[in-house]
């Protein structure tokens, strides 16, 4: 088995849903990671321990998504040294508590954070940084970047064929 190079980490299985989108765009890269459920409030123990054994254990970054008041990434940061790129997870019934929370670190522990339930873009900042020292992973990422830009000259020119009505109908 491939040895983890990223920990996608989650306040809770109810975040699973959303932040298994983390997961499918790494696994579209060949990026290995492990998956774990850990609280910053319900179980501070654990989230201290995986943060402070991360690097070690071979872990380059961790992606952390909660959210409600979303400590996670910020406690996970205060163990480790290593880069934590965190997703504010938008819960029905709140606010942009947890987007305000993350982006509300103190001078001194770092995170990057990510728009809320920024899970893609949270995968592919991963992706970035570890492309930086994997040209292998840099291609790739490369390829990604340009099927994208692809599709958006097709829409273009679809629109500039057919027109907007016609587009839309289409
Ligand atoms: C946060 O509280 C979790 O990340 C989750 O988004 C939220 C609610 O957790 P559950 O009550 O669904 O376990 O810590």
């Amino acid at each position: 088995m491939t040895k983890p190079l990223i920990g996608i980490v989650m306040g809770s299985d109810s975040d699973l849903g959303t932040m298994g989108e983390v997961a499918k765009t790494l696994d579209e890269f060949g990026v290995a990671y492990e998956m774990r459920i850990i609280s910053a409030h319900r179980t501070p123990n654990a989230a201290a321990e995986y943060a402070s054994e991360a690097r070690e254990r071979g872990l380059k970054i961790i992606i952390a998504g909660a959210g409600m008041s979303a400590h996670l990434a910020g406690v996970l940061a205060a163990y480790t040294t290593l880069p934590i790129i965190s997703i504010p997870l938008r819960n029905p019934n709140h606010g942009h508590e947890a987007l305000w929370s993350n982006i509300a670190m103190p001078p001194g522990i770092t995170l990057a954070t990510m728009p809320e339930n920024g899970c893609k873009n949270a995968a592919l900042y991963a992706v970035e940084i570890l492309a930086l020292a994997d040209q292998t992973l840099a291609t790739k990422y490369n390829s990604f970047r340009q099927k994208q830009s692809a599709k958006v000259v097709d829409k273009d020119t679809k629109l500039g064929k057919l027109g907007w009505q016609k587009y839309l109908d289409s």
